[in-house]
């Protein structure tokens, strides 16, 4: 290392494989990107998008003050002068037409990002408003289902305990390309290599023979859209060969007889058809999984974002409960986060459980679950007149236009809004629709803490990454969405953001502890001098299940203890945690609630019903994506076109593809159709064709030259806003049927 250098440790954002990265740095400039060999967790792995902290940071097209559009373009304006025209605009719709009046879309890189984490529930409070949307209908929805219907919280997720595991069965995820998603296990392949280096095994099932697939001992192709069926035939076996024996959770079971005569109809016979998959290997599959003392089943993106997304996540737990692989070392395990842990909140053992459904949408009567309506029926929304109908939104790190159905109604509806607010780092598909933009700031200018993914890690770990560089044009994004909570609550554009701050960070404290502590922890918060998001992660872990608790428990964490461990604290493997973590009324494992009793039903009536004639649309991640925003990134995106369309050589030789010339492929449902180059390749099942989501960047009004030369296709033409999961509303973005033509 130069002598003008130095070298940081940080937790990379961009996935939620939280590696550790090491940083070498000379004044502003970023000259290395590489894993932390030391980070207890990630040991040294990273993958090609780690080094995009660098590339990000310096992209010429990043916003580096706000935007305003004015005669529709887009021009270059001041912080105050952005404030005081969301004061002036945004807030007589509100007055005017109510509080529904203005919707809020929150995209996945908050999920990412401290500030988003800890100051974006503050905008959503402050606009009050009942019209709220996210990406979580668009992706993990059904897993918040599943779980709050079995364990009694949205945040009871049980993940592979890959360290000590012997089985993994994964289902409609790749995580050799996207490092795993709601598992949060970084360095995955190493993971899977240690497995395999001590006799365990892997077995996929996905439509396409993916990256995972291919190092797994065993590959299924699957119709899409079935997993249900197999799910549920493999409980079949479990039930009827006797080998369902829950084990160490056996006395937290209930309603294990229900499920089991719910299932009788879903025989590995029955199922073969449709799923495309031998009625003997399910039965092997059923027997293996029985047969293996450590052995963990995990789907993802893949069975989520279909017409059975919840139910596919509560059979695969429930599969993991039955075989005796919950709560078992090796097995499907509960993690335990140092700060913000969900899954400990309230008393042990029992809860309210959750309630699923708050009141349905007012156009479509569609769920509201988790305090949000589904993403798909937004454009109805503020299509349709009447009372509540949406006029003003606010989207915060999120790019709807692409990443969801049908986004030419979405981007139509768009620009019929009165007046729309972006918080982004982009001028891009969505953002171009907005009157004001506020920017994002950089990563490097910010302190990070995985809160989120935490909850979802493989190991328990806390880890806190220092920000590189000083603030320069932007303020630190917490700033920016407290200075917009402050406008909501009508306290005008120039708010004292100190102040703000100090309530929030007491708000937090409040919550946590006793009345009688609070004034000594209000102090010793004073003494250690932090603002902001640092502030409020040093509450929770002080508070948190490690946590010192200000001074109580001496040998317990605080972010002072975290901070000095450079490389991150590690806090051990994951522990059983039934039948404390449980939160359902009758503080039991609940596997025959009534609306997947209602979902078996429902897939016992379609499995009638399988088209086994249609071409179905399946999605992919590449390594060097993320989602829609890395395309402008020339490391990233160089190299070949990667918005290909992947046929199987016959369904191309059936449809006239000969693989040079292009293809239309287009859908009945939402009338659209794209021209998109062939790949023929047997890594897709028969009747199956995969095409990536996240491209489609030819919109003339964006500013990112560099997606723009490889604008790719928006897939998400071809999903319809009308197909959706029914118990979360969720889009289904997997599995819809779809045809293709030679564009001649
Ligand atoms: N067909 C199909 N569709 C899919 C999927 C699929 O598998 N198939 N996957 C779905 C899934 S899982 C997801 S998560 C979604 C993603 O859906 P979205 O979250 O709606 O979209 P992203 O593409 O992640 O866009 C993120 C936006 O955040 C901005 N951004 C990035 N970093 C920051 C930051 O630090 N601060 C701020 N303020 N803004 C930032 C980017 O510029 C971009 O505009 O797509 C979904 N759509
Ligand atoms: N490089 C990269 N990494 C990423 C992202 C990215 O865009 N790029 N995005 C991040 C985000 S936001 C998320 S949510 C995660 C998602 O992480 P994953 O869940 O691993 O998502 P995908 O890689 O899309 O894998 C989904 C798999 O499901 C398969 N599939 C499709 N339909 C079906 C079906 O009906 N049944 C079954 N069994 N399989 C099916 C697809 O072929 C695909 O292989 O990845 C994250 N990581
Ligand atoms: S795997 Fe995810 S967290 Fe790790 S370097 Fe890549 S993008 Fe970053
Ligand atoms: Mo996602």
């Amino acid at each position: 290392m130069a002598e003008n250098q130095r070298i940081a440790y940080r937790i990379c954002p961009f996935c939620e494989a939280t590696c550790g990265l090491k940083l070498t740095l000379e004044g502003r400039e970023v000259v290395d990107v590489r894993g932390d060999a030391d980070d207890p967790f990630s040991r040294g792995y990273i993958c090609p998008k780690g080094t995009a902290l660098k590339h990000l940071h310096e992209d010429p097209d990043r916003l580096s003050t706000p935007l305003i559009k004015e005669n529709g373009v887009h021009r270059e304006a001041s912080f105050d002068e952005a404030f005081a025209l969301i004061d002036q605009k945004l807030l007589p719709l509100r007055e005017t037409y109510g509080a529904d009046a203005i919707a809020l879309y929150n995209g996945n890189p908050g999920a990412h990002n401290l500030s988003h984490m800890l100051y974006g529930g503050g905008v959503a409070a402050a606009l009050g408003s009942r019209n709220r949307y996210s990406v979580a209908t668009a992706d993990q929805m059904p897993r918040h289902m599943a779980s709050g219907l079995m364990f009694g919280t949205w945040a009871t997720v049980p993940v592979p305990d890959i360290d000590r595991c012997d089985l993994l069965v994964l289902l409609g995820t790749n995580p050799i390309v996207s490092n795993g998603s709601m598992w949060t296990v970084p360095d995955f392949r190493g993971r899977l290599k240690d497995l395999q280096a001590r006799g365990g095994e892997m077995v996929v099932i996905d439509p396409r023979r993916t990256r995972t697939a291919d190092l797994a001992e065993q590959h299924f192709f699957i119709t899409p859209g079935t997993d249900a069926y197999l799910l549920a035939a493999i409980l079949n076996v479990l039930f009827t060969e006797g080998l369902a024996d829950a084990k160490q959770v056996a006395d937290y079971v209930a309603g294990m007889a229900e499920l089991a005569e719910a299932v009788q109809p879903f025989t590995p016979q029955q199922v073969a058809g449709p799923t495309g998959i031998a009625a003997n290997d399910i039965t092997a599959l059923a027997r293996k999984i029985a047969a293996t003392d450590r052995c963990a089943v995990h789907g993802r993106i893949g069975v989520n974002t279909q017409k059975f997304g919840s139910l596919n996540s509560f059979l695969i737990d429930a599969i993991n409960v039955t075989a005796g692989n919950l709560d078992r070392e090796g097995g499907a395990m509960f993690p335990k986060a140092a700060a913000f842990a969900a899954n400990t909140r309230g008393a042990p053992g029992v809860g309210r459980g959750i309630r699923p459904y708050g009141k349905p949408s007012r156009v479509r009567g569609l769920p509201s679950v988790m305090g949000e309506y589904p993403v798909a029926t937004l454009a109805d929304e503020i299509e349709t007149e009447g009372d509540g109908q949406i006029r003003g939104l606010i989207t915060m790190a999120g790019n709807p236009i692409l990443s969801n159905p049908n986004g030419a109604r979405l981007a139509k509806a768009f620009a019929g809004l009165d007046f729309m607010v972006s918080v982004d780092i982009y001028l891009n598909e969505t953002t171009r629709f907005a009157d004001v933009i506020l920017p994002g700031s950089s990563h490097l200018e910010q302190s990070h803490y995985a809160m989120l993914l935490n909850q979802f890690s493989v190991r328990n770990v806390a880890r806190w990454s220092a920000p590189v560089l000083h603030a320069a044009n932007v303020p630190p994004e917490w700033q920016t969405l407290l200075r917009l909570s402050a406008v909501l609550r009508g306290m005008g554009p120039n708010p004292d953001i100190e102040a703000l701050d100090e309530e929030r960070a007491q708000g937090q404290l409040k919550s946590q502890i006793a009345e009688e502590k609070l004034s000594d922890a209000m102090a010793a918060l004073k003494a250690a001098g932090r603002k902001g998001p640092d502030r409020v992660i040093d509450i929770m872990l002080r508070m948190g299940a490690y946590g010192d608790k200000f001074g109580e428990n001496p040998e317990g964490i605080s972010l002072d203890k975290v901070m000095a461990a450079e490389h991150g604290m590690d806090l051990g493997a994951l522990a059983p945690r039934v039948p404390e973590i449980l939160r359902t009324p009758t503080g039991k494992i609940e596997l025959a609630p009534d609306l997947i009793l209602g979902e078996l039903k429902r897939a016992d009536a379609e499995l009638a019903q399988e088209d086994g004639g249609a071409l179905r649309l399946i999605g992919r991640r590449d390594l060097r994506s993320n989602n829609s925003w890395f395309h402008n990134l020339p490391t990233l995106i160089k190299g070949k076109n990667r918005c290909t369309l992947m046929v199987h050589p016959l369904d191309a030789a059936r449809l006239g593809l000969d693989g040079e010339k292009p293809a239309i492929i287009s859908s009945a449902q939402t009338g659209h159709d794209l021209t998109v180059e062939v790949e023929i390749t047997d890594q897709v099942m028969e009747g199956v064709v995969s095409l990536p989501h996240g491209f489609g960047h030819d919109a003339a009004e964006s500013r990112m030259g560099v997606a723009a030369a490889h604008a790719g296709v928006n897939s998400n033409l071809l999903s319809d806003e009308y197909q959706i999961e029914p118990l979360t509303g969720t889009s289904v973005l997997n599995g819809h049927v779809v045809q293709v033509r030679p564009a001649v």
